[in-house]
């Protein structure tokens, strides 16, 4: 089809797009390309909200959450890890490695280790700052479009029009110690299904999970709503029940058409499309105007 390949991601990310369209122009799949693309910001100290240079917890240590799923409805997942640079590519190795979809924690590190992976301090001098200056109130508030919100879902459909998507994140900043959010669960942060299409979430992941977010959004493009119409009702559904006016939700969606939704519940989401031979930052419409 005309649309592929495509490669879409949550924020400004136009690097992360372009390591993963590097993939799919050698005609390389869309698994291998959303991995390669969310390790960008995995490795970008800039970037607080994933990897390395994330923001801490409130004890000032670096967890990260993420997952990875693809076009066969394979899924991997890590939540909680700790001391690792590239959770993506460990969630990657559960999937492809282990009879599992999650492994959490210790857990997730012993299995980190043993297929190589290094260990590695997360905390950078500048996180370890902000979280020194956070700790001088200690109080735990999430705003809206906080940590410049660079947590990274990203889908993409490849030359043989197969889906996949990966979601990667340090979580919210100062968020209590084992927290884990919808990042790393499978139909809360990200969700495929080849037939149909894929989503991915970013924001306040207790709103999202609670809604099984990304499923939502795949299931309403089943029944036949365009990604748009399905990203606004999977926002709806939070805004109809919970307090929506102290955070941020935003909804990423792609069906097998090579179309892509956007919608987010207070303004200022963006997200970043490689479609055409163009990659490009749009703004997304949001409930809150
Ligand atoms: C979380 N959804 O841990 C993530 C945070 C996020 O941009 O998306 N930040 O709840």
């Amino acid at each position: 089809a005309a649309g592929y390949p495509l490669v879409i991601s949550t924020w400004k990310q136009i690097k992360a797009n372009e390591a993963a369209i590097a993939v799919l122009k050698k005609g390389g799949r869309a698994l291998d390309a959303v991995e390669a693309g969310v390790r960008i910001p995995e490795a970008d100290t800039s970037d607080t909200s994933v990897g390395y240079g994330g923001l801490p917890d409130r004890d000032g240590r670096v967890t990260l959450d993420a997952c990875i799923m693809d076009e066969k409805g394979n899924a991997g997942s890590v939540t909680f890890l700790e001391h690792i640079m590239h959770p993506i590519s460990v969630a990657r190795a559960v999937m492809d490695k282990t009879p599992h979809v999650m492994l959490s924690g210790e857990g997730a590190l012993q299995f980190a280790l043993a297929q190589g992976f290094k260990k590695q301090d997360l905390l950078t001098p500048h996180a370890r700052k902000e979280w020194q200056e956070w700790l001088k109130t200690a109080q735990y508030k999430p705003i809206i479009n906080i940590e410049r919100h660079d947590t990274i879902g990203m889908l993409a459909i490849d030359s043989q029009g197969n889906l996949s998507g990966a979601c990667t994140t340090s979580g919210l900043a100062f968020k209590m110690h084992g927290r884990v959010g919808d990042s790393p669960i499978i139909g809360a942060g990200l969700f495929i299904d080849n037939e149909i299409g894929g989503a991915v979430a970013t924001g306040l992941g207790e709103a999202v999970m609670k809604t099984c977010g990304a499923f939502l959004v795949v299931e309403l493009m089943r029944q036949g709503r365009t990604p748009q119409e399905a990203c606004l009702e999977a926002a709806r559904r939070i805004t109809s029940k919970q307090n929506y006016k102290e955070f941020q939700v935003g909804y990423l969606a792609i069906n097998k058409k090579g179309e892509h939704g956007a919608y987010s519940i207070q303004p200022d989401f963006n997200y970043t499309l490689y479609q055409n031979g163009r990659n490009r930052v749009i703004e997304s419409a949001s409930f809150v105007k």
